[in-house]
């Protein structure tokens, strides 16, 4: 499909009558090769890019997401604000607003979300995050000095194609939720946090055939995302054998299931501590039904659902789901958000 089919095919489907805009929009192209959206096509694009988005089992909520059309920011000082006010709105003292605000293309983050810990290599193991190795190598070349604690946040990195500059979040802007659980020192006294919010900045937008590449977006987190992924991944965080000593489980024998039993209770202190600390997560048996949902009123509507099964079932205990059982369809409809296209570095 040319840009125009592609703009006639976003048009239709919200315009009741899209023949003035479409004319609009061919003058448009033929006048200068491309065309613009207005505020309003934008936001309405980027809930459906939402719902659309295969892999996501948070989007019941696709209709609630906030936009903040930031497409004027010229000045990286400018696009910084915006992502610091991102993150204050989105937080919400706890309770999450999904937001995701729409800069203009000449300026990209480095970073794969707004928060991130920093990994850091040293002789005796990796200190930090591992997944975040790569981009804390970057952010010290450019000057960057941690603390070399294992939750450093990482600073943003902004490059406009030609220079990158740092910048420091405020700590204000970042809430963070110290995990413990309630009966059970599960990390041996070890201060053991994550961040409230999860903000992808490295994915693009389109809609109506137009690309959008930094449009940094959020939701809440689903509990298993950091107490089966994050805290508990061989390669990232590694705590399972930790959390089984100090649950007393035999850590020597497969059979005993202390794996399984560990990674239970680290979810149980993830929700527990979460809900303690007022900031909104969703355990993934709730976060299933939600999506239940979701799919009855997609059929309402008229609209087939279409999923990433592989992504959309939970790491724990994934049988217990609905998903699980179900057959999806993987098919990409637009608008939607893609993994980014070019390497920004
Ligand atoms: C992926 C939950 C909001 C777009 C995911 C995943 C979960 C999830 C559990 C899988 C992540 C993984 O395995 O690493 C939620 C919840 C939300 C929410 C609970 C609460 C409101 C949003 C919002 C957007 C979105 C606001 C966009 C506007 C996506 C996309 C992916 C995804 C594009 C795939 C990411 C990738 O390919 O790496 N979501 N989500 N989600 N979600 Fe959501
Ligand atoms: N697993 C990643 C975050 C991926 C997206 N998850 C969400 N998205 N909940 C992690 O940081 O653990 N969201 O927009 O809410």
């Amino acid at each position: 499909m040319n840009l125009y089919e592609q703009a006639s095919d976003w048009m239709r489907q919200w315009h009741d009558d899209p023949s003035e805009r479409l004319r609009q929009i061919k003058d448009e192209i033929e006048r200068t090769g491309t065309y613009s959206l207005t505020t309003e096509e934008l936001c309405e694009g980027a809930k459906v890019a939402w719902r659309n988005s295969n892999r996501c089992i948070g989007r019941l909520f696709w209709q609630t997401l906030h936009v903040i059309d930031a497409r004027d920011a010229d000045t990286f000082e400018a696009v910084y604000d915006h992502l610091v006010n991102h993150l204050r709105f989105a937080t919400n003292g706890g309770k999450i607003r999904s937001t995701m605000t729409v800069l203009p293309n000449e300026f990209k983050l480095l970073n794969t979300q707004l928060i991130r810990y920093a990994g850091y290599e040293t002789p005796d193991g990796i200190i930090g995050d591992p997944m975040s190795v790569t981009m804390t190598k970057r952010a010290k070349e450019l000057g960057w000095v941690g603390a070399g604690t294992p939750f450093d946040i990482l600073p943003l990195m902004i490059t406009d194609g030609r220079d990158v500059r740092l910048f420091e979040l405020p700590n204000e802007a970042v809430l963070e939720v110290d995990i413990q659980h309630e009966d059970v020192d599960l990390f041996d006294g070890r201060t053991i946090k994550w961040h409230a919010v999860p903000a992808i900045a490295d994915m693009e937008l389109e809609i109506g055939g137009l690309r959008f590449t930094s449009v940094p977006f959020n939701g809440w987190y689903m509990e298993t995302e950091i107490g089966a992924r994050n805290l508990a991944d061989t390669d990232r965080y590694d705590l399972l054998p930790l959390v089984g000593r100090s649950l007393g489980l035999d850590t020597t024998k497969e059979r005993s299931l202390w794996r399984d039993r560990a990674l239970v209770e680290l979810n149980i202190a993830v929700l527990q501590s979460f809900e303690r600390a007022g900031v909104t997560i969703v355990d993934h048996h709730t976060a299933a039904k939600q999506f239940k949902r979701f799919e009855k009123n997609e059929r309402d509507a008229g609209r087939d659902v279409t999923g990433q099964w592989s992504w959309l079932i939970p790491p724990l205990s994934p049988a217990t789901t609905h998903v699980f059982h179900e057959h999806y369809d993987n098919q990409i409809k637009t608008p939607n958000l893609f993994a980014r296209s070019g390497c920004p570095f």
